[in-house]
Order: structure tokens, then sequence, then C-alpha cells
């Protein structure tokens, strides 16, 4: 039996439980699956092999809910644009991404969509929702896009002319029956800035983005040692990247959008990061979006980042690290980093620590840092 709902009280609903913006696509097979494929086939999104693990669902949203009618999207403002702290090198200060600076979003987002769920289902009793934000095997942007709620900006976002891009989006998918909504045109125009603007090349143009080039990719989802050539491009990153949002016109004047608010500690002190425990790291970012990284993602990152401030004062971080973190990883990357400052001090404890280290990873890089700087 078909399910008809007004567009007009559902949106009043979404408005009610927390989302800027409600948008209806129709549930089918998403409009740009077979460059989501082409994607993968290509390996362009690194290790992140959950997506090639749940590509079917991804690409056709009828196979997870198989009665839905329509794709519903939200849009939930976050606040942007971090500036760039030119003293970072000074006060080894890192720098995370706007979206990971408050509240977990995915915490506060699952509240709202289950207040939205449960007010549709009170109003039509027959409805079933699939709600999800972010880790639902569902390509989000996609079905933004699709809805009308903005359209692909060059650097892979979903942007609109309210809100630019900072914002996340959330889907619910249901077997109401809602009518959808129209395209929005392509805003970018001529613009590149996102693209001259990244530093790794990420970005090729077309709506596609490499995740093997990517700062995000690198802070937040690789696990593991970070290869050489990619670390001094990391910069000051140790949570995910904006470069390619702060660059962006459309993002200029909204910086301060309405909805979560950030947390004032988004350019954290390195060497907190680095020598920060497991219990202290539960205890601060436990319900925070940096938790996906672990506490040995964040120390290593803190690491590089030491790393690239070239900052001798650093040095004594470094050295505790490489002596007693329980990590190799991050023994490894406070190795690196040493090599990177160079100073007589880095260097000797280089040589001190290498008579006791059993890691062959953290060996290759004492090694690899003291050819490099002595020969
Ligand atoms: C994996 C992932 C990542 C990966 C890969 C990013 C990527 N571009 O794919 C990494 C870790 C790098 C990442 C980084 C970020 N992410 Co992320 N990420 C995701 C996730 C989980 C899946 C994305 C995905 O399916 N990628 C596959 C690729 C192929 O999809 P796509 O880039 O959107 O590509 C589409 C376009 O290329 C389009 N297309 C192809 N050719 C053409 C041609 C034309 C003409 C057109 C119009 C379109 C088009 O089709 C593709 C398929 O839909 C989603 C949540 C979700 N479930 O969807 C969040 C999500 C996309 N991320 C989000 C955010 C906020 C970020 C960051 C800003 C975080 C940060 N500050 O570090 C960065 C932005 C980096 C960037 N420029 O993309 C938001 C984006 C919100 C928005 N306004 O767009 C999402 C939706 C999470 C959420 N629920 O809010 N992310
Ligand atoms: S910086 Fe320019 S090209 Fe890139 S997303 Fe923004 S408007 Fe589009």
């Amino acid at each position: 039996m078909e399910l008809a709902a007004s567009p007009e009280l559902i949106r009043t609903l979404a408005r009610d439980a927390g989302f800027a913006f409600c948008r209806f696509a129709k549930a089918a097979v998403a409009p740009h699956a077979q460059a989501f494929e082409s994607w993968l086939a290509r390996g362009a999104h690194a290790t992140m092999t959950y997506l090639e693990r749940t590509s079917v669902t991804r690409v056709d949203p009828l196979k997870l809910v198989p009665d839905g009618k329509t794709v519903i999207v939200l849009g939930i403002p976050y606040s942007g644009r971090s500036k760039p702290l030119p003293t970072w090198r000074e006060d080894l200060r890192g720098r995370i991404a706007a979206y990971a600076w408050g509240p977990d979003y995915h915490d506060v987002i699952r509240a709202r969509l289950r207040k939205f769920r449960d007010d549709i289902v009170a109003f039509y009793p027959g409805a079933s929702c699939y709600c999800e934000v972010d880790t639902g095997p569902v390509l989000e942007r996609d079905w933004a896009w699709a809805s009308g709620a903005g359209w692909f900006g060059k650097n892979t976002n979903i942007l609109n002319s309210a809100l630019g891009s900072w914002f996340f989006l959330a889907i619910v998918i249901t077997n109401l029956e809602i009518p959808q909504d129209g395209h929005v045109p392509d805003r970018c125009g001529r613009c590149t800035r996102c693209l001259d603007g990244c530093p790794t090349g990420a970005l090729d143009g077309e709506c596609r983005l490499d995740a093997r080039l990517c700062i995000s990719y690198w802070t937040i989802e690789h696990r593991g040692v970070i290869p050489k050539a990619v670390r001094k491009s990391l910069n000051e990153w140790v949570f995910g990247c904006d470069i390619c949002q702060d660059v962006c016109p459309w993002n200029e004047k909204r910086g301060r959008a309405l909805g979560l608010e950030p947390a004032d500690d988004m350019y954290p002190f390195l060497p907190d990061l680095l020598r920060i425990n497991d219990g202290e790291f539960r205890r601060r970012y436990y319900h925070t979006a940096l938790w996906r990284a672990k506490r040995e993602g964040i120390a290593r990152n803190a690491a590089v980042a030491l790393g690239n401030s070239g900052n001798p004062d650093a040095v004594p971080f470094l050295v505790d690290a490489v002596s007693s973190d329980a990590s190799a990883v991050v023994r490894a990357h406070a190795a690196w980093a040493l090599g990177e400052i160079g100073t007589t001090e880095a260097l000797t404890a280089l040589r001190s620590h290498l008579r006791q280290e059993t890691e062959p990873i953290v060996i290759r890089e004492i090694v690899d840092a003291l050819q490099a700087r002595c020969g």
C-alpha cells in the first residue's frame, strides 16, 4: 500500500529535530554509482576497504531498504573556517579540522535522527525509517546532490549557496512517498581555488579526490606507518584537513554557522598529544571524532607535525617518545621527527636509542635518519 506524506510536514519535523535543511530524492540506484565504482577500481580509496566491502548497498539503497521510496537528505551546519596559525612552528601547535572540534557529531546527529524518526512515525504509523549519519553504507553526497541540497564542488564536498560546505549530512531512507526536490545548478564555475590550494594535488578538477594523496585520509583513516614521502605534506595537521574548504569563496562569509559549537582546543599543544596515555586519551577524546584515529594515530600525527615544525624545542618531547612510547609506530615517527630537526642533541639521542631498540620499523627509521644527516 502506498503511503504518501506531506513534504511540508516532514520539513517542519526536520526543523523541530534540529536540522537546517531537509530535501527529498527518489530511492533508486545512486546517480553517480558508476563514478563510485570506477573510483574504487582505481584504488583511490587507499586502505578504506570498508567502502569496497559495502559497495553493493552504497550504490543501491534498495538493497538496504527494499521497500524504500524516498531518500530524505538532512543537513546540520558546523562552525567552520579555522584560520591557519602562522606561529604554529614556534608555538608547537597542531591543527584539527573544524568538523571535529565539538562533541562527536555522530552522537549529536543520531539523537536528532531518533527524534525525527519518532515524530514521523507518530504522524504516519505505517512509516519505516532507516536513519544513518556517515557510517552507514550510503553515498550520502550523491543523495544530497540528487535532492538538490547542493552541488558537487570541485573539492568533492557538497556546497550550497546558504551554508557553503560547512555542514554534515544525514540520511533517512523511508517507505513514505514524498515528491522529490529538483537539482541546483553547479556554481563552481571557472573557480579553481581548491585545486590550486590543495598542497598534495589530491583533487583532479572533475569532482574526484584521490584519498592516497589526501591529508585527511592520512591523518584520520590510515593505520600504522605513514610513508616518508607523505609526512612533510601533512604540515601541522593532526586530524583531518580543511584547506580545500578554507579557500572556497562560498565558505568565506559563512564562518560561524549555527549548529555545533566549536571546542576551544582546535590548536592543541603537540607535545601534549605526543605524550598522552591511553587513559587520558579516552577521557579527553572518547566522545569526539578524534577517537577514530586512536591514541596511536594521534600521537603518531603529533610526532610528524613536530618534525615538520623543525623547532629544536620539540626535541626533549620527541626523545622521550622514542625511548619510552609503548607503540613502535609512535617511536618510528618520533625518530623520523628527530632526524628532521637534526640538532646534535636529536642525533645523539637517536644513536643512543639505536643500541636498545628491537623493533625493525623503528631501527629502520633511526638508521635512515642518521644516514640522511651524517651520511
Ligand atoms: C570515505 C569518506 C572520506 C574519505 C574520502 C573522501 C572522498 N572524497 O571520498 C576521507 C577520509 C578522505 C574524507 C575526508 C573528508 N570528509 Co568524509 N566521508 C567519507 C564517507 C564515509 C564516504 C564518502 C564516499 O563515499 N566516497 C567515495 C567517493 C567516490 O565519493 P565522492 O568523493 O562523494 O564522489 C562522488 C563525486 O565524485 C561524484 N562525481 C563523480 N564524477 C562526477 C562528475 C560530475 C559532473 C558530478 C556532478 C559529480 C561527480 O560521484 C561520486 C560518487 O557519489 C562520507 C559519508 C558517507 N557515508 O557518504 C563522509 C563525508 C563525505 N565526509 C565529510 C567530511 C566533512 C569530510 C572532510 C571535510 C573532513 C575533514 N575536514 O577532514 C574531508 C573532506 C575531504 C574531501 N575533499 O572530500 C562529509 C561531507 C559533507 C559535505 N558537505 O559534503 C560526509 C558526507 C560525512 C557526513 N555525514 O557529513 N572523507
Ligand atoms: S574552491 Fe572554487 S572550485 Fe573549489 S569547491 Fe569552492 S567554488 Fe568550487
